[in-house]
């Protein structure tokens, strides 16, 4: 346990690493499971982009909506979800977090606010002005935060959205992964302006900002005062995080497209070096990062133990939960 001096503050921030770890960990081991042929279809992973989700989820308020993308394992774990049943969604069996039916890139918790990894490049966006406009006509002071890459801006639906927000004024902040890559395509070679996000939203009469994506602190400010805004009735923002993805597109790709140079300057940059870094600076002991390390690690064990015990789904689910009542009959 942290030392009992430590003052709240500190206490949060160690927090915040710890959740960083153990959303590290947790890819790993989805990447472990998934060369094992364990885990149900695709899986895209986040290793190098936990600052975001993390300092995106440290601003948000429990009845606050965020909606993210098929790298969205972090997304939904940020907001609190339990990592138990979103393992075993990946696995398909039984007490998954969408019944085991949905797999990696449809993460969904109502229940935590979290309205949902989006497969669909982009299509994401216009909800997550309905879930803000939504707020709106209730006059409720939720904020809605979404998620979505930098391949993204080159999509028709993310023109549509933020020239909605801005024109509606809605409560929602767009947050930009910019990690340089498209599917495998570096954004730089298809897109002629150097912020994707950023330099187009104003355009739309968005305010935008740009953030290192890498340093969880930086990500908690810019987007803190971005939510505080729509949460005031101040209109939507849009926060560009830098970053970068340690791995492929996904869990099958091995990403030989980069220089092992790139990777290499990346890694150093890593945001976990840098939140442990802080925090030692700050006056956080070795011992107690050691602590909340080991538990990160023993709890990623612990699920992932529990979850491939876990029945794998029977048949007759397949005709359980197809509509909002709960049936599967066939309706025209
Ligand atoms: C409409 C649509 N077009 C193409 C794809 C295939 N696709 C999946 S991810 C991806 C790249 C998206 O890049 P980016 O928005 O930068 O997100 P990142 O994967 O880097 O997190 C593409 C083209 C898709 N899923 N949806
Ligand atoms: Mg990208």
């Amino acid at each position: 346990m942290p030392g009992p001096g430590m003052l709240s503050e500190e206490r949060a921030a160690l927090q915040r690493y710890e959740q960083m770890v153990f959303i590290r960990l947790f890819e790993d081991k989805v990447d472990a499971l998934y060369r094992q042929g364990q885990v149900r279809g695709p899986a895209h992973l986040g290793q190098g982009q936990e600052a975001i989700a993390v300092g995106v989820g440290s601003v948000l308020q429990p009845g606050d909506y965020s909606i993210g993308t098929y790298r969205g394992h972090a997304h939904a774990l940020a907001r609190g979800t339990p990592a138990g049943a979103v393992l075993r969604e990946l696995l398909g069996r039984s007490g998954g977090i969408c019944g085991g039916k949905g797999g990696s890139m449809h993460i969904t918790s109502l229940e935590h606010g979290y309205m949902g990894s989006y497969a669909i490049v982009g299509a994401h966006l216009p909800i997550a002005c309905g879930l803000a406009w939504a707020s709106k006509i209730k006059g409720t002071d939720q904020v809605t935060a979404c998620f979505f890459g930098d391949g993204t801006t080159n999509i028709g639906a993310f023109h549509e959205a933020i020239n909605l927000a801005a024109i509606w004024g809605l409560p929602v902040v767009f947050v930009c992964e910019n990690n340089s890559y498209m599917e495998y395509t570096p954004i730089s070679q298809v897109t002629s302006v150097p912020q994707p996000a950023a330099d187009r939203a104003p355009a739309y009469g968005l305010p935008s900002v740009t953030v290192d994506g890498n340093d969880v602190d930086a990500v908690r400010e810019v987007v803190g005062h971005a939510m505080e805004t729509a949460r005031g009735g101040g209109g939507p923002t849009l926060v560009e995080a830098t970053t970068y993805r340690h791995g492929g597109h996904s869990a099958a790709d091995p990403a030989d497209y980069r220089s092992e140079t790139e990777v290499a300057s990346w890694k150093e940059r890593d945001p976990l070096l840098r939140a442990r870094a802080a925090l030692a600076a700050d006056g956080v002991s070795e011992e107690d990062l050691e602590v909340v390390t080991a538990r990160a690690s023993a709890e990623t064990q612990q699920i992932a133990t529990a979850a491939l015990e876990a029945p794998a789904l029977d048949v007759e689910s397949a005709l359980v939960g197809m509509w909002s009542d709960g049936s599967a009959q066939w309706r025209n």
